[in-house]
């Protein structure tokens, strides 16, 4: 019989140890592993990587937008950005019933994370009760949960940690210096804030960024320093590859060679170690052989599921061809420490 999805993980084993942060990654380090050879860079990030996880497994996250289109920020990069033409309608919040179906369609496909984002500047207050009850229904799933709602206020972070939610995503997205190029409405400083208000409610943090913006290498390498320095560092790194959506100011950003993107997953994997450095955005178009250097790199975690917030993602018949020929499984293991 053919098997049609890729197998659930196992059990959650329960939290994972709070992964220590090294204050000795400067960028200047960083750039100098983003310059190895190629050989080299991937050897010492697969001895990290073996040296935490199983190099085989890998975990599945599913996204769903909550509330899509019609944000106020001008994030260069955003289809959902009220700036850009891109014709994506805005949307209300979803209806709790409604998330709970494709939470439920997301578990049965074997997803063992289900993260929603909202395409919002910050949460308002009514919205956060809503919230709070998709939270509870999507755990009672057997879910972990994931919720990227944009900035957050200390008080409100409570309050998503309090109904349970397991992990806030808030990307850096790039560094310091090339920000400005490409966010003009919140500034780094808001998104440090931000992390610092979800660590203090005792959440998981997923913070990363986008790679093929028309940032340098050193500027990639600056943006993994960030992460890399956090206090602790993020649980849960994404490593988007820019997707180049008709209408936004970056639609004609010029293509990067994809094999600095390995790099920088590679270069993710050696300075956060016990981080679940996950394929995100653009996924599809780096195609299967990429991929699977991505994979050698240290990456262990994808988005699952057939679309991202708005455009498409890798198809979830693809991936279980992808993991069979590769030899990879879902799982969730928690790292060694
Ligand atoms: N509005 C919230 C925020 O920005 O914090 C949450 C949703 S936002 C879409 C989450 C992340 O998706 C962004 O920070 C960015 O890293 C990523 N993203 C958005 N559009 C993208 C694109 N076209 N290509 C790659 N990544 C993208
Ligand atoms: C992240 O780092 N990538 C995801 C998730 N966090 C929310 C979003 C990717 C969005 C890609 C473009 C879109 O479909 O809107
Ligand atoms: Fe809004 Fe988030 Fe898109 Fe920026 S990335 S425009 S904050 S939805």
């Amino acid at each position: 019989m053919q098997v049609r999805t890729i197998q659930p993980p196992r059990p959650h084993r329960g939290a994972e140890p709070q992964a220590a942060s090294h204050a000795a990654w400067h960028a200047d380090r960083i750039e100098a592993l983003l310059g190895l050879p190629l050989p080299e860079l991937l050897w010492q990030a697969q001895q990290v990587h073996r040296a935490h996880f199983d190099p085989t497994e890998v975990q599945l996250s599913s996204l769903l937008s909550i509330k899509t289109g019609g944000c106020p920020e001008d994030c260069g990069y955003c289809p959902q950005s009220a700036h850009h033409e891109v014709g994506v309608e805005a949307d209300k919040l979803m209806d709790a019933e409604q998330v709970l179906e494709h939470a439920r369609a997301a578990r049965d496909a074997g997803a063992g994370r289900f993260c929603m984002g909202a395409a919002w500047r910050e949460p308002k207050q009514r919205d956060l009760d809503k919230l709070t009850r998709i939270i509870e229904g999507v755990k009672q799933l057997g879910l972990q949960t994931c919720m990227t709602l944009g900035m957050l206020q200390p008080a409100q972070a409570r309050q998503l940690a309090d109904a349970g939610l397991d992990y806030y995503n808030h990307n850096l997205d790039t560094s310091p210096q090339f920000y400005g190029r490409i966010i003009s409405t919140r500034t780094y400083q808001d998104r440090l804030d931000t992390l610092q208000a979800v660590r203090d409610a005792g959440m998981r943090v997923c913070c990363g960024g986008i790679v093929g913006m028309g940032e340098s290498r050193r500027d990639r390498a600056e943006l993994l320093a960030q992460l890399a320095t956090l206090e602790p560092y993020p649980e849960s790194v994404p490593i988007n590859s820019l997707v180049r959506v008709a209408g936004t100011p970056l639609e004609h950003a010029p293509a990067l060679d994809p094999f600095e993107f390995v790099r920088s997953v590679a270069a993710a994997r050696i300075c956060m170690p016990r981080a679940w450095v996950r394929l995100s955005a653009g996924r599809k178009e780096l195609g299967d052989g990429v991929q699977a250097l991505c994979f050698l790199a240290g990456a262990n975690s994808i988005f699952y599921g057939d679309t991202l917030l708005v455009t498409g993602n890798a198809e979830v018949e693809a991936d279980r061809q992808l993991f069979e020929r590769l030899g990879l499984h879902a799982g969730d293991a928690a790292p060694r420490a």
